[in-house]
């Protein structure tokens, strides 16, 4: 798939994401509290080492969501009607959804969208197998961008748009509500959104699962450096940095930080960068909510909240709203 933009024309794909990469990363880290996108955590290794972290007993959200939807498939299911269409933004492997869509009364298709077509092409085969009547349509792209939700099929049929996994805390509340509208935009009165996300918690407990006791998380965030090395020809030593995390309750969200160990410079594609001892690189924000807070954010968005399923420590909710 190609992705254009005005810098890249007819540049391979890879190319220009590799040019993207390395302005954001220079433009991050020339700004005085130095930051990058988080999305760039997520190379190879990064997936990786994402998965690892969800199977983290630190690590409660995974696990947290996955026996919500387990208890509640079928109430679910009968919410969401039969003969739906399911779009999935961000759908990865589709793990999630796959059990959904069996639970479902006769879906019409199942729509994932995704930069990866590898693992998609892969999830789409296995979810036939399983499901051969359902019309399955991978779609490769960006989704926080327009273009990809453009070249979803239209549909008559109630459209739902299942977004788990609490990616939604990834984005700033700004970005959320964005996101949120783009996701409106694309429905119609009645159809769904079906949303996952991570709440407000004892602190405690927050800072274990992105500090966990295996060093996982530090091993996600440090392969942000090696990333910038290989790719951006770069020389951070991963060693002089350490992983911080930590929850900010007045922001309601955890942050997770590089810290530089000692005084030094770092060249990043030809450009050198100077760090004070004890100066952060900020590579993530996971926003927590409350009950009321998501309830508001779905209603400023264009839907009416209509239903939620929690566990027994109301650690994590799912959400159905729908369009007014
Ligand atoms: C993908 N996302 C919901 C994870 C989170 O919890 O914010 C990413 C993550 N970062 C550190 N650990 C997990």
């Amino acid at each position: 798939m190609a992705i254009g933009n005005a810098n890249g024309a007819g540049l391979p794909p890879g190319e220009n994401l590799r040019r993207q990469f390395e302005r954001d990363v220079l433009a991050g880290l020339s700004t005085p509290q130095k930051a990058l996108p988080c999305k760039y955590l997520y190379d190879e290794t990064g997936s990786k080492l994402f998965e690892a972290i969800c199977d983290l007993d630190d690590y409660y959200l995974t696990r947290t969501e996955a026996a919500i939807f387990n208890r509640a498939l079928n109430e679910m299911a009968s919410v969401l009607g039969r003969q739906a269409v399911l779009i999935e933004p961000g759908a990865g492997n589709c793990e999630k959804a796959e059990p959904l869509l069996a639970a479902m009364k006769n879906p019409r298709a199942y729509y994932p969208l995704d930069i990866s077509p590898e693992i998609l092409l892969e999830a789409q085969q296995r979810i036939q197998q399983r499901l051969p009547q359902l019309e399955i349509a991978p779609i490769f792209g960006d989704f926080t961008g327009d273009e990809v939700w453009g070249r979803l099929p239209p549909s008559a049929a109630r459209q739902v748009i299942f977004f788990p996994g609490s990616t939604i805390g990834n984005f700033s509340h700004e970005q959320a509500r964005e996101l949120l509208i783009r996701f409106a935009g694309q429905l119609n009165p009645g159809d769904g959104l079906l949303l996952g996300a991570d709440l407000v918690k004892d602190s405690v407990v927050l800072e274990r699962a992105y500090h966990d006791s295996n060093h996982v998380t530090e091993a996600f965030n440090k392969n942000l450096l090696s990333r910038i090395n290989s790719e951006l020809n770069g020389d951070f030593n991963t060693e002089a940095f350490a992983h911080r995390a930590f929850y900010h309750s007045f922001r309601q969200r955890v942050e997770m930080h590089l810290v530089s160990l000692v005084e030094q410079q770092v060249s990043v594609a030809g450009r050198q960068f100077q760090f004070a001892e004890g100066e952060t690189i900020h590579t993530e924000n996971s926003h927590k909510y409350t009950l009321p807070g998501l309830q508001e954010l779905l209603r400023e968005t264009g839907f009416s909240p209509e239903k939620y399923w929690t566990d027994n420590n109301q650690h994590y909710a799912i959400y159905f709203a729908q369009i007014r």
